[in-house]
């Protein structure tokens, strides 16, 4: 069979005046330029399991968005999907089917919500895709594609494939990605991420991850790597093993975590030494309001409250960028959240800061519980699903109050001005640190 595989990549948010506002800001433009255009572990996840006898093409869905017609000769179309942009998944999938392709749709929305995917597709996968795939493959070269395909969340990452890195046209992404890890220890309400595929915490050998960034080195001369993980370093030992084999091995790469990193001062030395450029860590709120409950399964976010400045100025210490991320409308947020965000960006000298609207995404526990309290407004419409608009009524705040915090805080803390300064405060006092980082990336 030849196989289409659709990734859907690119940056979104519905808000015109924050497009028209925020998102042409310096400091954002910036970020946005970085992450857009990275590829789709997932589908090249299973390409790298496809039997030699199938052809797997990989195709961005911007490529088709600049056609008239969708590209043609695939025997079955395999659709990834995040809720942002599902209606064009959806419609790209009908297009297909109308042509006579059967199509299968898989991913975080589709294994939301399955039943609204399966009217747009042959077959849906629900869950990791790894464990079904041979068997799509089968069916569907047999004729006998069956609705719907499920796992567990169980799939040893030891048995991982080595991605299809080389169905990419390279020339085209800054970054790939690279995953060592599924799941979070700490089961944030809001969290939409692979939590949702694998919800025990589950590493992949550190020889695997190894081979996959060698593999990509031998395609790629300057690679920049992305850890598609949740929260990486939770295994602290783990990484030291891996972090050591990956000095001399010439990437530079970035990584998601929380902030348990920065009690760890080898471990810090063995990131930066191996390349680390930069690490985003979530601390989700920078006042105690909203930290309340925030995971469900512990407070541990509210019991670290008080390491968080402390925790910037010692990773960025070591020569190591932080990404600040700040979920903005939190249950307790009043306005005053708005200057403490700023006011912490200031403070700690943060190089890069990230600022979100809480978003209940499909399948998350915050959605089920907003939707039993009557508080989700435009249910059902995902495209607004982009962490930048508001689909829900905070509390206490209004509506309008975190919209209009919102923007001027991007306003602020994306400027000109504040963002020179952040990034030369960082240069100014670690950057003989952080020496083959900026070489890298001139
Ligand atoms: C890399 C990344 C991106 C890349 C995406 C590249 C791509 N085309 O995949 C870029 C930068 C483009 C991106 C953009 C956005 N992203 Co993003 N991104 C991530 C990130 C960091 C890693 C995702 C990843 O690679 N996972 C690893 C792979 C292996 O997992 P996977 O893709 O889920 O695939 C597995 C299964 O889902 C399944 N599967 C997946 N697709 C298919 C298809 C078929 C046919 C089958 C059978 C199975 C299958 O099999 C795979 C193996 O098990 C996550 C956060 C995180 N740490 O997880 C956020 C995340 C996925 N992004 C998120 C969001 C919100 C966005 C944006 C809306 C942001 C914005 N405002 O623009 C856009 C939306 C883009 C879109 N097209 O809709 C949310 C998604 C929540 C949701 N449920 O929808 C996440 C979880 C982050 C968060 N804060 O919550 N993102
Ligand atoms: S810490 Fe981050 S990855 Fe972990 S559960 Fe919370 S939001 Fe998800």
């Amino acid at each position: 069979m030849r196989i289409g595989l659709v990734a859907m990549s690119g940056i979104r948010a519905c808000d015109e005046e924050l497009l028209r506002l925020g998102l042409t800001l310096p400091g954002f433009v910036e970020r946005s330029k970085t992450i857009a255009s990275l590829p789709s572990l997932g589908l090249l996840t299973l390409a790298g399991l496809t039997p030699a006898r199938h052809e797997c093409v990989y195709v961005e869905v911007e490529d088709i968005r600049k056609l008239e017609r969708p590209p043609d000769g695939f025997d079955l179309v395999a659709i990834s999907s995040f809720s942002a942009q599902m209606a064009e998944g959806y419609a790209l999938a009908d297009q297909y089917r109308a042509l006579g392709v059967p199509v299968v749709l898989g991913g975080l929305h589709v294994t939301a919500l399955p039943d609204e995917a399966a009217r747009h597709a042959d077959a849906v996968v629900v869950g990791e895709g790894e464990p079904v795939w041979r068997t799509v493959l089968d069916d569907a070269e047999a004729g006998r594609l069956q609705p719907r395909y499920g796992s567990d969340g169980h799939y040893p990452l030891d048995q991982a494939p080595m991605p299809a890195f080389e169905l990419l046209d390279l020339d085209r992404y800054n970054r790939l990605t690279v995953q060592a890890s599924r799941g979070c220890p700490w089961h944030c309400e809001f969290c939409a991420s692979s939590i949702l595929l694998s919800p025990r915490y589950k590493q992949k050998p550190a020889e695997r991850v190894l081979a996959e960034i060698d593999r990509i080195r031998s395609l790629w001369s300057h690679p920049f790597l992305e850890l598609a993980d949740d929260n990486a370093f939770v295994n602290k030992p783990y990484w030291r093993g891996l972090l050591s084999a990956l000095q001399g091995r010439h990437v530079r790469w970035f990584a998601e975590t929380d902030l348990s990193i920065h009690e760890d001062d080898e471990l810090l030395g063995l990131m930066r030494d191996s390349g680390c450029a930069e690490v985003l860590i979530g601390f989700e709120s920078p006042v105690l309001d909203g930290l309340t409950g925030l995971e469900l399964r512990s407070d541990w976010k509210r019991r670290r409250w008080p390491e968080y400045r402390e925790a910037v100025r010692r990773i960025q210490a070591h020569g190591i960028r932080v990404n600040g991320c700040f979920v903005l409308g939190l249950d307790g947020h009043t306005p005053d959240v708005f200057d403490a965000v700023h006011d912490f960006a200031v403070a700690t000298e943060l190089f890069d800061v990230q600022i979100t609207i809480q978003t209940p995404f499909p399948g998350t526990p915050l959605y089920d519980r907003l939707r039993r309290e009557g508080r989700l407004l435009y249910d059902g419409q995902w495209e607004r699903c982009t962490l930048f608009d508001i689909n829900y009524r905070p509390q206490p705040m209004t509506v309008e109050e975190l919209r209009a915090g919102f923007h001027s805080l991007g306003v602020r803390l994306y400027g000109e001005e504040l963002t020179r300064w952040r990034r030369e405060n960082f240069n100014r006092k670690y950057l003989r640190h952080a020496r083959h980082v900026e070489e890298s990336e001139s």
